[in-house]
């Protein structure tokens, strides 16, 4: 079944996969993967910062050296941390060495479900999603794979009703949620990382029993800021063919900050997704920061 009229979602088991991307049999057997201890998954609900903790925690296995990470040969951070959903991965998986680092946008209840007895550990990025909605829909315009929206309007009101890629943001992160203390995970924002990468990236090192320097430490945040990754080409997909990504519509890492949301959100649209908000969060326990001048 599409999802909405778009022909470029496919609806499984309740989640929109990307066609061409995902496949669902492959999507079927990842709930039956064996998890090792050594297993790290990166969880986000897509436009979250997905790439950038792929770049984080790439250079935290590198110690900071940044060559390792950008090996000519790679077109991009996904080539080294691919997507688990992604075709062909689930077979690659399950015959790569350790220690074996995976992204994904999955819902809990499509992942492993040994990850549920504390194998392996998670990090789930969380954003504040009305920048979720802005960014993904830049991301739409460019990305061949996705049906472009036909305006604003239609794409924030298809985000609403979860029509888009990653489906609906509001369910993705309570199911997580809702399972944190039956994972060995760490929950972040993508606006914590914004406002301390420094203390943030010690956090994940701590997480992942990964010993640096204070030199190596600084190597990593310095080349996993907004900036420096926008230099190089694997951290900001420029080598990823037309075909896929059409660079010209928006870059990939367009702007990389908090509260873009009000040069797009009419009145109107910011009360109605106040008031969804309000009714599907009100018991969820992590504040969001909306805008940066909240904080500066
Ligand atoms: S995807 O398609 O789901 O993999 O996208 P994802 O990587 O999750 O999210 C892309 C957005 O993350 C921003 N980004 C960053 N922001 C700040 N600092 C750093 N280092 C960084 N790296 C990626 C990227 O710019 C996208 O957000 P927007 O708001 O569109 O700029």
């Amino acid at each position: 079944m599409l999802v909405g009229q778009s022909p470029s979602l496919l609806l499984h088991r309740g989640f929109p996969l990307i066609q061409g991307i995902n496949l669902p049999h492959e999507v079927d057997q990842i709930q039956d993967l064996e998890v090792r201890d050594s297993d790290v998954f990166v969880v986000t609900f897509p436009k979250s910062g997905t790439i950038w903790m792929q770049q984080i925690l790439l250079l935290l296995q590198s110690k900071g050296d940044v060559e390792l990470v950008t090996k000519k040969d790679k077109v991009s951070n996904a080539d080294l941390m691919p997507w688990i959903e992604s075709f062909g991965q689930v077979q690659e998986f399950i015959t790569a060495e350790s220690p074996r680092f995976r992204v994904s946008h999955l819902p809990y209840y499509l992942m492993p479900a040994a990850l549920c007895r504390e194998k392996g550990k998670v990090i789930y990025v969380a954003r504040n999603p009305k920048d979720v909605l802005v960014s993904s829909y830049h991301f739409h315009k460019m990305a061949m794979m996705l049906e472009t929206p036909a305006s604003f309007e239609d794409f924030f009101q298809k985000f609403m009703k979860g029509e888009v890629m990653g489906g609906n943001w509001f369910q993705h992160i309570k199911s997580w949620f809702a399972h944190k203390d039956d994972l060995n995970m760490m929950f972040l924002t993508y606006e914590e990382m914004l406002l301390d990468l420094t203390s943030s990236v010690k956090r994940l090192a701590d997480f992942l029993g990964i010993e640096l320097t204070q030199d190596q430490l600084q190597n990593v945040v310095k080349h996993s800021t907004f900036n420096n990754m926008k230099k190089i080409p694997q951290a900001n997909y420029e080598n990823v063919p037309r075909e896929l990504l059409d660079h010209h519509e928006s870059s990939f890492m367009r702007k990389g900050t908090i509260g873009d949301w009000k040069n797009h959100f009419t009145v109107a649209q910011n009360h109605q997704f106040d008031e969804v908000f309000q009714r599907e969060m009100k018991d969820f326990p992590v504040t969001f920061t909306w805008d940066i001048r909240d904080v500066s």
